[in-house]
């Protein structure tokens, strides 16, 4: 099955691609060069299914897109939706000013968690699975690691010593947000694959 990626973002892809191995009769299609449409929607769900059609209006094909973010309650569940734009720059940028933001909060209270939103659409834009995932963790007081992007260097998840960026892919994929929102998509498709016609 032909399926457009509907992203633009070089992380989420390595870990979709990775992710997608355990379906080999997934074929995944990259979203046109330049694709960015506006994310208007309110929560996670509304702003992954806007990419989703968008991504099925552009190439004639059924379509799936993550919307994903941080939420970090010391902070009233920030950066959230906005965390890709929670400040002009880059990556790097935005985790300085996370830290900055939470320099004062102590140890214990720094509880936080990625989230991850898939939306999948027909070629028409119908909706056809959604689902939002999470994966509880800690803001560390420095960043450490290289692996991984965006926020992975200041999170530690539950249960973890170390951060998503000292975590091999595999590991973090078999753990993350996106690696569980990513495997209840793929048993959708395996269900409906299997179900008579
Ligand atoms: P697309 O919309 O093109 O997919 P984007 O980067 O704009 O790319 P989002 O609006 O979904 O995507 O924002 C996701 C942001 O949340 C991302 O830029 C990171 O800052 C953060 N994020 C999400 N998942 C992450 C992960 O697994 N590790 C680190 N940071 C993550």
């Amino acid at each position: 099955m032909k399926i457009v990626l509907a992203t633009s973002n070089p992380g989420k892809l390595k870990e979709f691609q990775a992710l997608s191995l355990a379906a080999p009769d997934l074929e995944l299609v990259l979203a046109p060069e330049g694709f960015n449409p506006e994310e208007t929607g309110s929560t996670f769900i509304e702003n992954a299914l806007l990419k989703a059609r968008e991504a099925a209006k552009l190439c004639h094909l059924p379509a799936i897109a993550d919307d994903s973010g941080l939420t970090v309650e010391a902070m009233g569940g920030r950066p959230g939706i906005h965390s890709a734009r929670y400040c002009p720059g880059s990556d790097a940028d935005r985790r300085q000013k996370l830290l900055q933001e939470l320099k004062d909060v102590p140890v214990g209270k720094r509880q936080a968690a990625f989230v991850c939103a898939v939306a999948f659409v027909d070629s028409n834009g119908e909706e056809l699975f959604t689902c939002e995932q999470h994966w509880p963790g800690n803001i560390s007081l420095s960043e450490v690691g290289s692996n991984g992007f965006g926020f992975d260097p200041v999170f530690i998840p539950l249960e973890q010593e170390i951060t998503a960026a000292q975590m091999e892919p595999k590991a973090k994929n078999e753990l993350s947000h996106r690696g569980q929102a990513w495997r209840r998509f793929l048993n959708h498709l395996a269900t409906q694959q299997s179900r008579p016609i």
